[in-house]
């Protein structure tokens, strides 16, 4: 296996939000996709440990906010390297509601989605949750970050509950 291989694969930057109880809880991940238009649908791959995969698990309902290029490293490092255990991380930051009450991130992204969990797989460290797509938004952001530009022009790092993490940061 050559870790290497894996850094070439093309993929963006998203806020995943979700709730348990009346707390609001999110994390960065790097691997939503589209995975059908008809229904629009989105998945979504979460490590186990995260609290945010816990929530989804519970209420059944995730939001995912696209970032924008203009985010900054201390909003990407509040939702992707610190616990919603020990963090309230929508509360200094631009959200808003979805119609289940579920917050997504407005602040410095390009659109918002929200989804209800309709499958979900386990595979093994993570479970791959997908969504049906039931509202979603564009935001003010016009550029939104790939996981390359977060890498080479952020200087950004990938933490080990993140699916694409090689060993390598
Ligand atoms: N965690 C995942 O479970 N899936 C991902 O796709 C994922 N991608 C990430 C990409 C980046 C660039 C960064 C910085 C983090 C990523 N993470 C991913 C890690 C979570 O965001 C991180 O573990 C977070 O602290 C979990 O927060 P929570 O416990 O409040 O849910």
């Amino acid at each position: 296996i050559d870790r290497a291989a894996f850094h070439k694969l093309s993929c963006g930057l998203y806020i995943i939000g979700s709730k348990t109880g009346e707390r609001f809880v999110g994390c960065v991940a790097n691997t939503v996709l589209q995975v059908t238009s008809k229904p629009f649908q989105l998945s979504v791959t979460l490590n186990k440990e995260n609290a945010t995969t816990k929530a989804v698990q519970e209420s059944g309902r995730f939001t995912a906010s696209v970032v924008d290029e203009a985010m900054c490293m201390e909003t990407i490092g509040r939702f992707g390297f610190h616990s919603s255990t020990e963090l309230d991380k929508f509360g200094e930051v631009a959200h808003a509601l979805d119609a289940c009450e579920v917050p997504y991130l407005e602040q410095d992204c390009s659109a918002w989605f929200s989804c209800r969990v309709v499958g979900s797989m386990d595979v093994g460290t993570h479970v791959v949750f997908v969504g049906e797509v039931e509202e979603s938004g564009v935001l003010s952001g016009p550029h939104p970050m790939t996981y390359s530009f977060y890498h080479l022009v952020k200087g950004g790092k990938t933490p080990p509950r993140a699916s694409s993490y090689t060993g390598e940061g």
